[in-house]
């Protein structure tokens, strides 16, 4: 059978729960000795941490990880004990009076146990609720002492520890990965000069301009409430009453429609820091910046039928991705890049910079690379790590600096106000994820969940008892950047620019590939059949015909509606007419990076050719791939000639949609096998329908012809994602396989309705 032990996970970055020292027992949590704290806190890189494992400098540790360490706590070898240390005699029967008795009041050890249960659960986050994170690190290129003092960017080659958290935005915190959404993309940086939160998504743009309307937005997108209904998804009344009364929500629609809103993995997304922001160098010269993070995995994305089924089959699908990834050793990455522009030449921009509906297109500003994110290792624990994080925008450190873009201004505000109930008090910025890894030292004190033990009697500013400390940094410290303000008359208004709500709508259509058009068109006709009211639908048509005819026309014939007169325009302006930006296509984004950590199923039966299928899988590993053996069961596969099997997992477990291919190995009886079940017909079937590459050896092709699969495309020319229908040469069929395995879809195969 395969050798399953060599493909356990196993992440060096976290050698105690995997390596050698996990058979080793570990020291509890109250048993650190105080030497141990002393070493923690001065939280330089490659500290060997006894309490991650065996001692040994674990590989990428950084100085997030060895300050946690403090409060990292490993059970094994441990007597278990209450909150107060006390040991536990038993943890089975709570105390009564009597076996048959009443349980007693004085049954301390139960009560606590209850208890603390009772209040194991917090708030959720109103939105972002449900997400997944990581630690690694930033490292930059080269200093960007020219354009900013911030910390990360001071010589090449720094590192800066990161914790990073993606999130769909709309659903609850137990719902579905792969709904149709916006992805949250907050990166916490714990630098020299304290954090910097970048809180992006993986849309450039935003629904709205103004602070004002978020808490309508949110609403309108969120269940309905009278019945709570639909989970995580935008496919419903309120959401498209709202954003068809607000027009200027039209160009993050589109993009919300695009198959950037339901990407393959975290790992294949870009992100952004989506507002203008400032940098300021330590002169105090100051340039307005874009961020932008571009995947090195390149991005891709699934298909809606296939989203929609994998919900069903592994709702965890990008939580899992992420998870096994990093700890398989494929570590994902992204590029830092910064479009950096002038005050004067934002001034001479066809829109306002401050209009968090535009972005700034390539053509206009470059994007130049800086530096790049490695995610390495994954969190000990959900609830302390990921849920407990808390991403605020007010977060910026020396050198970088706010815009007025009156959405930026209001989240100033919110994500520091949300946590102080979602995390129930003012220090949440000690819980360990929270806290800087340089040391805080002010005048705040006391408060709910306390834990700073701040000695002497000095607790105000200025002092002469303590002598004057702390005192202020002056230019150490963080400076606003000067902006010069002009008086104007107190006003709740938009500059006029912002009322060009379509052509960047146009712009982003435009610069798509016909087959995501297509989708664009399949995504809005989705949303929009499961509106029920029709005037609504209408509205929202009247919004698309000022985007593109062939867009309006294609969605309303889907609707079976006439297409209606254009919403009236805001503005009476000439809009710029731009033409396309092909970086606004993720499929014509440059994204050959071989087939790392993509799924590959090998069907198989009895009579497979089982060497065969060992080179196919040895190979597809080797390349960083992960091949499953997937069978109608488990257990033992009698191949052809006496070599033998294991099964990995079933087709019932191991559905179509959860990979990214699929191999049918040579041997007639196998595949004859397969086609008696209506699993592997289905897969193969959906395996074909999402486009995927098709690896077929020798008579293993009966399994495609069973399934009704047809060799040639629509014109008559050969399937290009079907391999090795032919006896060709094995490794010749593999490596091609392989490279449209790369590629990801074999999109020439796509027909809409589905033709298999
Ligand atoms: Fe957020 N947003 N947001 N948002 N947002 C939150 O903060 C808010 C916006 C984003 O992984 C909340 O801690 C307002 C834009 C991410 O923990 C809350 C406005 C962008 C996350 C909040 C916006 C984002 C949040 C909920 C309009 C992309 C998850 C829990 C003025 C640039 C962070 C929390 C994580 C979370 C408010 C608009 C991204 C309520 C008021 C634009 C990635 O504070």
């Amino acid at each position: 059978g395969m050798d399953l032990a060599a493909q356990c996970p196993y992440n060096a970055n976290k050698p105690g729960e995997y390596g050698d020292a996990a058979r080793t027992p570990q020291q509890g949590q109250t048993a650190t000795p105080a030497s141990d704290i002393a070493t923690a806190s001065t939280a330089v890189e490659n500290i060997a941490s006894p309490k991650t494992g065996s001692g040994q400098p674990p590989v990428g540790v950084n100085n997030t990880i060895a300050p946690l360490d403090r409060v990292r706590a490993d059970s094994s070898g441990q007597v278990l004990t209450t909150n107060q240390g006390v040991p536990v005699a038993n943890n089975q029967d709570s105390l009564k009076a009597g076996l048959r008795g009443p349980t007693l009041m004085e049954d301390f050890i139960l009560r606590e146990k209850i208890t603390h249960f009772d209040h194991e659960r917090i708030p959720e986050r109103i939105v972002h609720a449900r997400g997944s994170a990581a630690h690694g690190y930033f490292e930059s290129y080269k200093a960007l002492t020219d354009v900013t003092r911030a910390a990360p960017f001071a010589e090449a080659g720094k590192k800066t520890p990161v914790f990073v958290r993606f999130s769909t935005v709309a659903g609850e915190r137990g719902s579905t990965d792969t709904a149709r959404d916006v992805r949250g993309f907050a990166v916490k940086f714990y630098t020299d000069e304290g954090n910097w939160d970048l809180v992006g998504n993986n849309i450039p743009v935003f629904f709205i301009q103004d602070a004002m309307k978020f808490p309508d937005l949110v609403h309108a997108l969120k269940p309905e409430p009278h019945n709570a209904m639909p989970q995580a998804a935008s496919a419903h009344d309120t959401f498209w009453d709202f954003v068809s009364l607000m027009p200027e929500s039209m160009h993050m629609l589109m993009w919300a429609m695009s198959d950037r809103a339901i990407p393959r993995s975290y790992r294949t997304m870009q992100g952004f820091g989506v507002h203008t922001f400032r940098l300021v160098n330590a002169a105090g010269e100051s340039v307005f910046v874009k961020f932008h993070w571009t995947p090195l995995q390149g991005t891709h994305s699934l298909v809606w039928d296939e989203a929609v089924k994998i919900s069903g089959a592994d709702p965890d699908f990008h939580r899992r991705d992420l998870w096994e990834a990093i700890e398989a050793g494929e570590f994902p990455e992204w590029e830092l890049g910064l479009q950096i522009f002038t005050e004067a030449q934002a001034d001479s921009f066809e829109f306002d910079v401050l209009d968090a509906t535009k972005l700034v297109p390539e053509e206009l500003v470059p994007v130049t690379p800086v530096g790049r994110l490695v995610l390495n290792r994954n969190p000990d624990n959900f609830f302390a790590e990921t849920e407990q994080v808390a991403f605020c925008t007010a977060h910026v450190i020396p050198g970088i600096d706010f815009t007025n873009d009156p959405l930026l201004h209001g989240r100033i505000h919110s994500y520091v106000d949300t946590q102080l109930s979602r995390l129930g008090g003012p220090n949440f910025h000690e819980i360990p994820i929270n806290a800087p890894v340089t040391q805080v030292h002010n005048n705040q004190r006391d408060g709910m969940h306390r834990q700073t033990v701040n000695r002497g009697r000095v607790s105000y500013e200025p002092n002469s008892l303590g002598g004057g400390c702390p005192f202020q940094g002056g230019r150490m410290g963080f400076t606003s950047f000067p902006q010069q303000t002009f008086v104007e008359d107190k006003v709740r208004g938009k500059p006029e620019l912002f009322a060009d709500h379509y052509s960047q709508a146009r712009l982003f259509w435009q610069s798509q590939t016909p087959v995501e058009r297509a989708h664009i068109i399949g995504a809005f006709r989705f949303e929009l059949t499961r509106v029920t009211v029709p005037a609504i639908r209408q509205r929202t048509l009247s919004m698309l015909v000022n985007v593109d005819a062939e867009l309006a026309n294609a969605v309303a014939s889907g609707l079976g509606m006439p297409v209606p007169d254009p919403q009236p325009m805001a503005t009476t302006r000439p809009v710029p007419a731009y033409r396309s930006s092909p970086g606004l296509s993720l499929l014509s984004r440059p994204g050959q990076v071989g087939i790392h950590a993509r799924r590959v199923a090998i069907l198989v039966a009895d009579g497979v050719d089982a060497d065969g299928v060992r080179e196919i899988y040895a190979s597809l590993l080797a390349d960083g791939a992960v091949p499953r053996v997937v069978a109608s069961r488990l257990g033992l596969i009698n191949g052809a000639g006496g070599a033998t099997l294991d099964a990995e997992i079933t087709l019932e477990a191991g559905p179509s949609v959860i990979y990214d291919a699929v191999v049918i190995p040579a041997g007639a009886q196998s595949a004859l096998a397969l086609a008696a079940d209506a699993n592997a017909l289905e897969f193969v079937r959906l395996q074909y329908r999402h486009c995927k590459p098709i690896l077929v050896v020798d008579d293993g092709v009966q399994l495609l012809v069973k399934a009704g699969i047809p060799a040639t495309l629509r014109d008559g020319s050969a399937d290009p994602g079907i391999i090795g229908t032919q006896p060709v040469d094995a490794a010749a069929a593999l490596a091609a396989f392989k490279a449209v395995l790369a590629e990801h879809r074999v999109w020439a195969r796509e027909t809409d309705p589905p033709a298999v």
